[in-house]
């Protein structure tokens, strides 16, 4: 059913969560006005502070995130929390733990919190997630959390959609530190080991320390994340993150890292929109026997599979 766009987004504007809420359902479900969507609230884009939060399972992303929403609220922030499940179809089921986690926030004004479900799409998380970012922007919040369970590629890629990347470990995990071999050394601006209420938290700070510290010499003014340890049940050592936080900002608003992390952003998501576009486009023209057409010309020599690429590329391209 075709919606009023203007209006929504007028709405969410005025920060209404139904509006919100509407909006991002038309992105999930790749709707035919996701362009007029996005026209409408490209002008009002680029506000919002976006802080990633990966790690593995059950290492209190959630909790972690709730508490950073208290102390965002404490600060008179809008905030936005996008939970984005990469493996699932459904968000049904993480969104049940998240609100019970999330519950005190739950009938704030000044709090969205939307669950998404990015396995099915064309272009999946990549694709998804910038879109909720955008509308959530739109709607004034002032800061965006985003997190991600980190299941490999997953973690990469909401790392690379973050302004702020902050990387969660618990001790006792036993794969806390092989996640880190696996490639978190490099996307974390903020450690934080929660859970520092069990055994093995110093350990695990110090083995992470020792491995942030392998990477070769860093020059003056370069950004050494920082490892901050936390109790995020209790709220413990949660002001420091958000002074990891704001250190970090500041630093990348010194040093114009901020304005190339947004570019660099966007450059990826235009890439991924026109690649999905141009694989679907692709689809349609086997749906079509187009590619079948050109196969056989192939086989039978008429053609080389060069020049039938380009005829398939024309194909794509053409309206
Ligand atoms: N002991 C202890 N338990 C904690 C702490 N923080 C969170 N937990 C518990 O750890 C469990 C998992 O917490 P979540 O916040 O749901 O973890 P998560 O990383 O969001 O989990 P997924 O979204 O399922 O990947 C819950 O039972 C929390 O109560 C902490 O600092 N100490
Ligand atoms: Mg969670």
């Amino acid at each position: 059913m075709a919606v009023d766009v203007s209006e929504l987004v007028e709405q969410a504007r005025e920060g209404r969560p139904r509006a919100v809420a509407r909006l991002i359902s038309l992105v999930e479900g790749a709707s035919p006005q996701l362009r007029e969507v996005m026209a409408a609230l490209a002008p009002r884009c680029g506000n919002a502070y976006v802080v990633g939060l990966t790690g593995s399972p059950g290492v209190g992303k959630s909790t972690s995130t709730s508490a950073l929403v208290t102390a965002f609220r404490r600060a008179g922030k809008r905030v936005g929390i996008l939970a984005v499940d990469p493996s699932s179809p459904f968000s049904g089921g993480a969104l049940l733990g998240d609100r019970v986690r999330m519950g005190e926030h739950a009938s704030d004004p000044g709090v969205y919190i939307r669950s998404m479900a990015t396995r099915g799409h064309l272009g999946g998380l990549a694709w998804a997630a910038p879109q909720a970012i955008r509308v959530l922007d739109a709607a004034g919040c002032d800061v965006v959390l985003v997190e991600t369970v980190g299941v490999g590629q997953s973690e990469v890629e909401i790392a690379a959609q973050a302004d702020t990347s902050v990387v969660l470990l618990a001790p006792g995990m036993g794969d806390g530190i092989q996640a880190a071999k696996a490639g978190i050394l490099e996307i974390g601006d903020v450690y934080v080991v929660n859970k520092a209420d069990r055994d093995g938290a110093d350990a695990t700070v110090r083995e992470l320390n020792h491995m942030l510290g392998l990477g070769e010499a860093r020059s003056p003014g370069d950004w050494r994340p920082p490892i901050v340890k936390t109790v995020a049940a209790r709220s413990e050592g949660v002001e420091e993150v958000m002074q990891a936080l704001e250190k970090h900002r500041a630093w990348m608003e010194e040093h114009g890292v901020l304005a190339e992390r947004r570019a660099r952003r966007a450059a990826r998501e235009i890439e991924t929109i026109a690649v999905t576009a141009l694989r679907e486009r692709m689809g349609e023209l086997r749906g079509r026997k187009r590619l079948g057409a050109l196969a056989e010309k192939v086989v039978g020599g008429s053609l080389d599979p060069y020049a039938a690429a380009d005829e398939l590329i024309a194909g794509v391209t053409e309206q």
